[in-house]
């Protein structure tokens, strides 16, 4: 089985300096039920979590950069991004779409259900996730002019990109493809149908993955892609297809992202003298996080992206419902505490 040039994939020496000795290191390309591909520098390898991450309930995605020994995985490194929904129910726990993401696609098609808002929502997650989102627009082709459109997108997408395409006709797909260079990762996200698996078919030059059979002209319907998957693009760059999303699920994951890709100063936050605390300057009394970034367990660099996202996130809530979300936050992270304290009364 020929391997892969990890590079390709986006290996770097910063990842391989993580990455404990004796370890192979490859990019998950597929999640299955309890097993994993995982692409490695000697081909793809059929992987399992052993028992101990099992338990621990060790959170593996597509994108993943994991250690493997045998058909093992023996270690996951710490992800640069995560793309987090919650897990269908009434539960807390979220569900990682994708991992390790530059930049993240979030596809709707031009037509009358063609909903701003849902792209809206999509875009605070993305924020969250810490990877950068851009808009595409597809089925150009269905439309004499879609201007009207896309200015409805640009009022609720203020400096993302939007990229105007049709699978049909390429238009825009050159551009589009453009976007992801080499060593990068991207991801499609949006409902069933949009063309997302059409896009990637374009992009590698045959039918790689499946795409819906009929022409219908409504978006709704059968999945068509059934799992989430990364294909390496021939001249560079990855993309990670995924099944069609529906808008609440990737919603309601807004708090579980904050905590997947910023876990531990979200959590240093709750050590915090003052509730209204900035965790900006070093002026601000007994600030956990300006003490972690003094003692350097937090990098200035990871602050900085983590203030970045405060502000972006600020700015798109402040037309949302900003009131609700910190409020459902701040809910969140009281329940956090409450049942930290709990266990630590109890232990
Ligand atoms: N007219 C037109 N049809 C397109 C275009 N792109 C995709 N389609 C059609 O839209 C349908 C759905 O495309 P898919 O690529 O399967 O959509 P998907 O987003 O991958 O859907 P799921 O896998 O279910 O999430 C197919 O019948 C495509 O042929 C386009 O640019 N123009
Ligand atoms: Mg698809
Ligand atoms: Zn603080």
């Amino acid at each position: 089985m020929p391997g892969f040039e990890l590079g390709a994939l986006g290996w770097s020496t910063e990842l391989a300096d993580k990455l404990e000795q004796g370890l192979e290191p490859g990019r998950v390309v597929a999640a299955h039920r309890g097993a994993f591909d995982v692409a490695t520098a000697h081909g793809n390898v059929r992987a399992r979590l052993p028992g101990r991450m099992l338990h621990d309930g060790v959170d593996v995605a597509v994108g993943d950069w994991v250690g493997v020994a045998g058909a093992i995985i023996q270690a996951v490194l710490p992800r640069r991004s995560a793309i987090v929904r919650k897990a269908a129910g009434l539960t807390s726990e979220s569900q990682t779409l994708a991992a390790n993401v530059d930049v993240a696609f979030v596809v709707s098609s031009l037509g009358p259900d063609l909903e701003p808002r849902r792209i809206e929502r999509y875009l605070v997650t993305i924020w969250e996730s810490g990877a950068t989102p851009e808009i595409v627009l597809t089925k150009a082709d269905r439309m004499d002019d879609p201007s009207a459109l896309v200015a409805a997108v640009e009022a609720v997408a203020v400096g993302v990109p939007i990229h105007v395409v049709s699978a049909l006709t390429g238009q825009g797909c050159d551009a589009l493809r453009a976007r992801i260079a080499d060593g990068t990762t991207a991801v499609l996200l949006g409902s069933s149908g949009v063309g997302k698996s059409t896009l990637v078919n374009r992009f590698v030059g045959h039918e790689q993955m499946a795409v819906k059979e009929t022409r219908a002209d409504d978006d709704e319907g059968r999945h068509t892609t059934s799992h989430r998957e990364l294909i390496l693009l021939p001249g560079g760059g990855v993309v990670i297809d995924t099944p069609g999303l529906r808008e609440l699920q990737l919603w309601d994951g807004g708090a579980g992202a904050v905590e997947a890709a910023f876990g531990d100063i979200e959590e240093l936050t709750l050590q915090c003298r003052f509730a209204n605390c900035s965790h900006e300057t070093e002026t601000e009394p007994d600030c956990a996080v300006q003490a972690a970034l003094r003692s350097g367990a937090l990098s200035r660099e990871r602050h900085q992206s983590w203030l970045k996202l405060q502000r972006e996130l600020r700015a798109i809530a402040m037309r949302t419902d900003a009131r609700l979300r910190r409020e459902e936050k701040r809910k969140w992270q009281l329940r956090v505490r409450d049942a930290r304290s709990r266990t630590r009364h109890r232990g």
